[in-house]
């Protein structure tokens, strides 16, 4: 017997700015990503997504492929500004048409939407008024989140607010690679703090809302390994638990942050701020469940010495990021180190599955019976072509130890109800471009981005034909 529920939704996932393309279509306003991967050296070659892979024009060429494929979910974002170009006022009614449409065609192929409002594509015209940094974008959000409940929530069961907070916050304040490229930890704690006072608003307005379904958030998972028994090791991975994981899980899931890093950041920067109200809202809208984004494991060390700058690999040549001796961290806190007895993919991420096991156990003990959705997980890879078949061995080996993975939290007592692959199609890497593949579908830019089937598609197929068992 399938050790996954009848009823689990095998899926996949993409991001409106990774596959829409159309980025002035139909009333489109700008977004952040838009301006930032216009900057002269932001982005691996320029890559863009000004085009990506055209999904805005083919969509019903893609949605009969993930039919094709036998997906029962697909998880997908909308482009805030492709609905209010300004981010707030006027509705483009050309764009909620596309994803209305969208939905429609989703549901003729009985695939059930997940829908993510917020993928990192914020509309610039609010990042002139202070981004995520100003509290209005909180209020700006609501109002958006608002307009899609009502033009959607008659077909749309499955919702959540934020992708990985850890990521947009962390690379768009701390570490600068994403936009707005600030560089300045306590902006970082007040921008995150308005993301939560968003979600939490958001998720009263969706249950004020009266739609007959479920509002989540989606986190990275990683879990964090000492690289010893020392203490010093052993404390510092515990302190990256509590910054990447309980930092941005607490809030959503507890309705509060963890007291001691709280304290600990008030007092260093005087951060983050409150205003009235504030806890109880986060104590008062707790979400429905959590979709975790699994990749890989960081190895941890203690960090005596000093700041250590992001190498980042972003050429996908083995050995050129800090997972390979190159080291990233903060000082007196923590750092990041290669696992000697690691493996890892060509950008230098470790694959560990038994990591998926295990943060989705550590999830259920800290948060109790949540429900649970893998959002994202997948191996980025230059996939070879073979007489014109595209034969990614490497990324079947890596699902299938994944989907082994959550059969095994599942059988330990996990409520997991979904499985999304990254990504149903090849698209756009943030930072990475386009040779940083992920998909079951392989798009030829040299063939008027021709859609084809990989050799993981006819594999996927049978595992969900099967729920689960023949993988
Ligand atoms: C997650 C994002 C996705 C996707 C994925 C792969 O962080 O939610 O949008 O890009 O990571 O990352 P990358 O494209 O850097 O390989």
């Amino acid at each position: 017997m399938s050790a996954f529920p009848d009823g689990f939704l095998w899926g996949a996932a993409t991001a409106a700015y990774q596959v829409e393309g159309g980025y002035q279509a139909d009333g489109k306003g700008p977004s952040i990503w838009d301006e930032f991967a216009h900057r002269p050296g932001a982005t691996y070659q320029g890559t863009n997504g000004d085009v990506a892979v055209d999904h805005y024009h083919r969509f019903r060429e893609d949605v009969a492929l993930m039919a094709e494929l036998g997906m029962k979910s697909y998880r997908f974002s909308i482009a805030w500004p492709r609905l209010l170009p300004t981010g707030r006022g006027e509705v483009n009614e050309a764009g909620i048409a596309f994803y209305s449409d969208l939905i429609d065609e989703l549901l003729k192929h009985q695939i059930e939407p997940m829908i993510t409002l917020y993928h990192w594509d914020l509309p610039l015209a609010l990042q002139q008024e202070g981004g995520w940094e100003a509290r209005t974008t909180a209020d700006a959000f609501v109002d958006y989140a608002r307009l899609c409940y009502q033009r959607f929530g008659d077909r749309v069961k499955l919702w959540s607010t934020f992708n990985e907070t850890v990521v947009f916050i962390g690379h768009g304040y701390i570490t600068g690679a994403h936009p707005p490229a600030v560089q300045d930890p306590a902006r970082a704690v007040q921008a995150c703090h308005h993301v939560f006072v968003a979600h939490a608003a958001a998720v009263a307005a969706f249950r004020q809302s009266g739609i007959s379904g479920q509002i989540g958030f989606v986190n990275v998972l990683q879990p964090h390994t000492p690289r010893s028994n020392a203490p010093e090791d052993v404390a510092a991975s515990a302190l990256a638990d509590g910054i990447y994981t309980h930092w941005l899980y607490d809030p959503v899931l507890k309705g509060e942050y963890p007291a001691e890093l709280l304290a600990k950041t008030q007092s260093l920067w005087g951060v983050p701020r409150f205003a009235p109200g504030d806890a109880d809202l986060l104590r008062n809208n707790i979400c429905d469940f959590i979709g975790l984004n699994f990749y890989k494991r960081e190895m941890v060390a203690a960090n005596p010495h000093g700041d250590t700058q992001l190498t980042a690999n972003h050429s996908g040549t083995r050995g050129s990021g800090h997972q390979a001796g190159k080291e990233f961290g903060f000082k007196g806190l923590f750092k990041f180190v290669r696992n000697p007895d690691g493996v890892y993919t060509d950008w230098d991420w470790e694959i560990y599955p038994q990591g998926l096991t295990d943060g989705i156990l550590a999830i259920k003990a800290r948060y109790g019976d949540v429900p649970i959705y893998i959002t994202e997980n997948g191996l980025g890879a230059k996939d070879p072509i073979i007489d014109g078949e595209v034969v990614d061995d490497d990324r079947i080996d890596y699902l299938r130890q994944h989907i082994a993975a959550i059969a095994d939290a599942i059988e330990q007592g996990a409520d997991v109800r979904g499985y999304y692959p990254w990504s149903f199609i090849d698209l756009l890497s943030w930072l990475n471009g386009y040779q940083k593949q992920y998909g079951f579908v392989y798009v030829d830019h040299a063939r008027a981005l021709a859609r084809q089937r990989k050799k993981s598609f006819f594999w996927y197929q049978k595992v969900i034909t099967s729920n689960g068992e023949q993988r």
